[in-house]
Formats: C-alpha cells, structure tokens, sequence
C-alpha cells in the first residue's frame, strides 16, 4: 500500500493542476450556473477540478472513500474508516467569478476520523499551504511557526455574512471586541488568514469541504478548531466553527457562556 509521504507527495501535484486549470480559465472560459439560490454559485471549473482530482485520487489510493462538494465523489459517506479524502474543488466559487482572486482549492486525507493530510493552494498568489500530522506546516517550501497566542481584542476576526447579518448578541458582542472585523468569502483565505497570524479567528458555518482541510492545518499549528460553544466538531456534518488562537477562544468562550 502506498505510504502517506507518497499520497503527500502525489496530493501536492494533483493540487497544483486543479489550481493550474482554474487559473488559466478564470478570465473567460468557463460557464457559471446557480445552485440552491443566485447567491449559490457553480462553475464548469468546479465541476472540471473536481473529476480532475477525484479520477487522481482514485488511481494512487482506490480503496479510499471521497467526499466531495460538486457530486463526483462518493455518494453516501456514513462512516470515516480508512482513508477519506474531503476534496473543494472551488473554494469561494464567487470570489472566482467576480474578482478572479481570493479563492481557493482545498483537499484533505482523514485516517480513520484523523486530520492527516492537508492543503489549501491559494490560486492567486500561488501559495500552496500544506501540511502532515506531526509534520508541520508550510507555505510553499517555508514551514510556518505557531502563531502568536493573541487575545480577542487584539486580533482582526473574520466572520461570514450570515452570522454577521444575524442580529445575534453574542456574535455582535464578539464582533465589537476584535480589533477588527473582515468578510473574505472565501473559507480556505480565511483559515489561511489563521494559520498565518493575519487573522486571530474565524467563526463560520462549515460544510466537510470547507472546513477539512483548514482544520488539519490549524490543529497541527496548535490552534483551536471547535464548535462555537466549544464542543468538538464533527467533519461529515455542517458545523458552526469557530477557527482561532487559544486566547480568542477563551474570550469568546466566556461571551458566549
Ligand atoms: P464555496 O465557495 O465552496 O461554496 C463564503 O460564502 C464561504 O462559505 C465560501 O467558503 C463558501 O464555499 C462557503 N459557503 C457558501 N455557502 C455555504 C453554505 N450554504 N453552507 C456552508 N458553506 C457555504
Ligand atoms: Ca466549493
């Protein structure tokens, strides 16, 4: 059976193509489609990155389960035994069709319910950050250090439209003791904002594909990802996740409770 330093190694240029594909396409050759609602976009690059990644994935690990957003994967996941890949082919499909930046392509490998692989390509900056379990985590080749254990009001946090549009006390509260507020649209740049300091939290509602691979990148930096009343999450269902340093989530912890 192929090692997981050889689906590391394979997954990083699987990644890359997918990012390759979108970016050579994003100025004109593609088609936009709405999916739930007109705020709810799918693109032909979507679809295309993800037969691109899956039809990979299935020939260097066949035995595992895929999960994925766009309907190329496995249809029905129940369990996460073995390996499970959790595979965004587009990250922020919006941002793509209206700024041609701050989207991503997100993949991650789950070992038996572990966080064990992860990657978020930047397609813009064409920074692809990556990570193993107890491995670190880089940006390209350069390995990325624990961020700073920030507190709340000394952090800018990110949150999406839904929570910020809300009227919810408790997430205004949290909103109103950050040093700053920012809306990417994107979940894979926001979690990138976490790992990299930029960011003292994230607070989202996350579906498997949004969350996977940031959240195997967090944890491995040290960095909480937890539901927002601080229970843990679990990856197959929509969660509301909070992404943060220990700090922020001691602070919005005690707003919260
Ligand atoms: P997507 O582009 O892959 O759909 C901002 O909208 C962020 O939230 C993006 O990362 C987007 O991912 C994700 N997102 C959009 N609609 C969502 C929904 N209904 N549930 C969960 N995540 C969503
Ligand atoms: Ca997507």
């Amino acid at each position: 059976m192929i090692s997981i330093e050889e689906l590391d190694q394979k997954a990083q240029q699987i990644i890359r193509q997918a990012g390759q594909n979108a970016y050579q396409k994003m100025e004109n050759d593609y088609q936009v489609d709405t999916k739930t609602n007109y705020t709810d976009l799918v693109t032909t690059i979507d679809r295309e990155n993800e037969q691109l990644i899956n039809d990979q994935l299935r020939k260097i690990d066949p035995d595992s389960q895929i999960l994925s957003e766009e309907g190329f994967g496995d249809q029905q996941i129940s369990n996460m035994q073995g390996h499970v890949w959790i595979v965004d082919p587009i990250d922020g499909t919006m941002n793509f069709v209206k700024q041609h930046n701050n989207f991503a392509v997100m993949l991650a490998l789950y070992v038996d319910g572990q966080p064990t692989l992860g990657y978020i390509l930047d397609v813009i900056n064409n920074r692809l950050y990556h990570g193993r379990k107890g491995a670190g985590v880089y940006a390209n080749n350069q390995k990325i250090s624990q961020p700073a254990d920030l507190g709340l009001r000394e952090s800018l946090l990110a949150m999406n439209r839904i929570l910020t549009l809300s009227g919810d006390s408790a997430l205004k509260k949290i909103a109103q003791d950050a040093i700053g507020l920012r809306m990417y649209g994107s979940a894979g740049i926001e979690m990138i904002g976490v790992i990299t300091g930029q960011l003292g939290g994230y607070i989202s509602n996350l579906k498997p594909w949004d969350l996977a691979a940031g959240r195997m990148l967090a944890e491995e930096l040290g960095l909480v990802v937890k539901s927002i009343d601080g229970s843990s999450i679990n990856v197959l269902s929509s969660n509301l996740v909070l992404v943060a340093t220990r700090q922020v989530s001691r602070d919005i912890r005690q707003i919260i409770n």
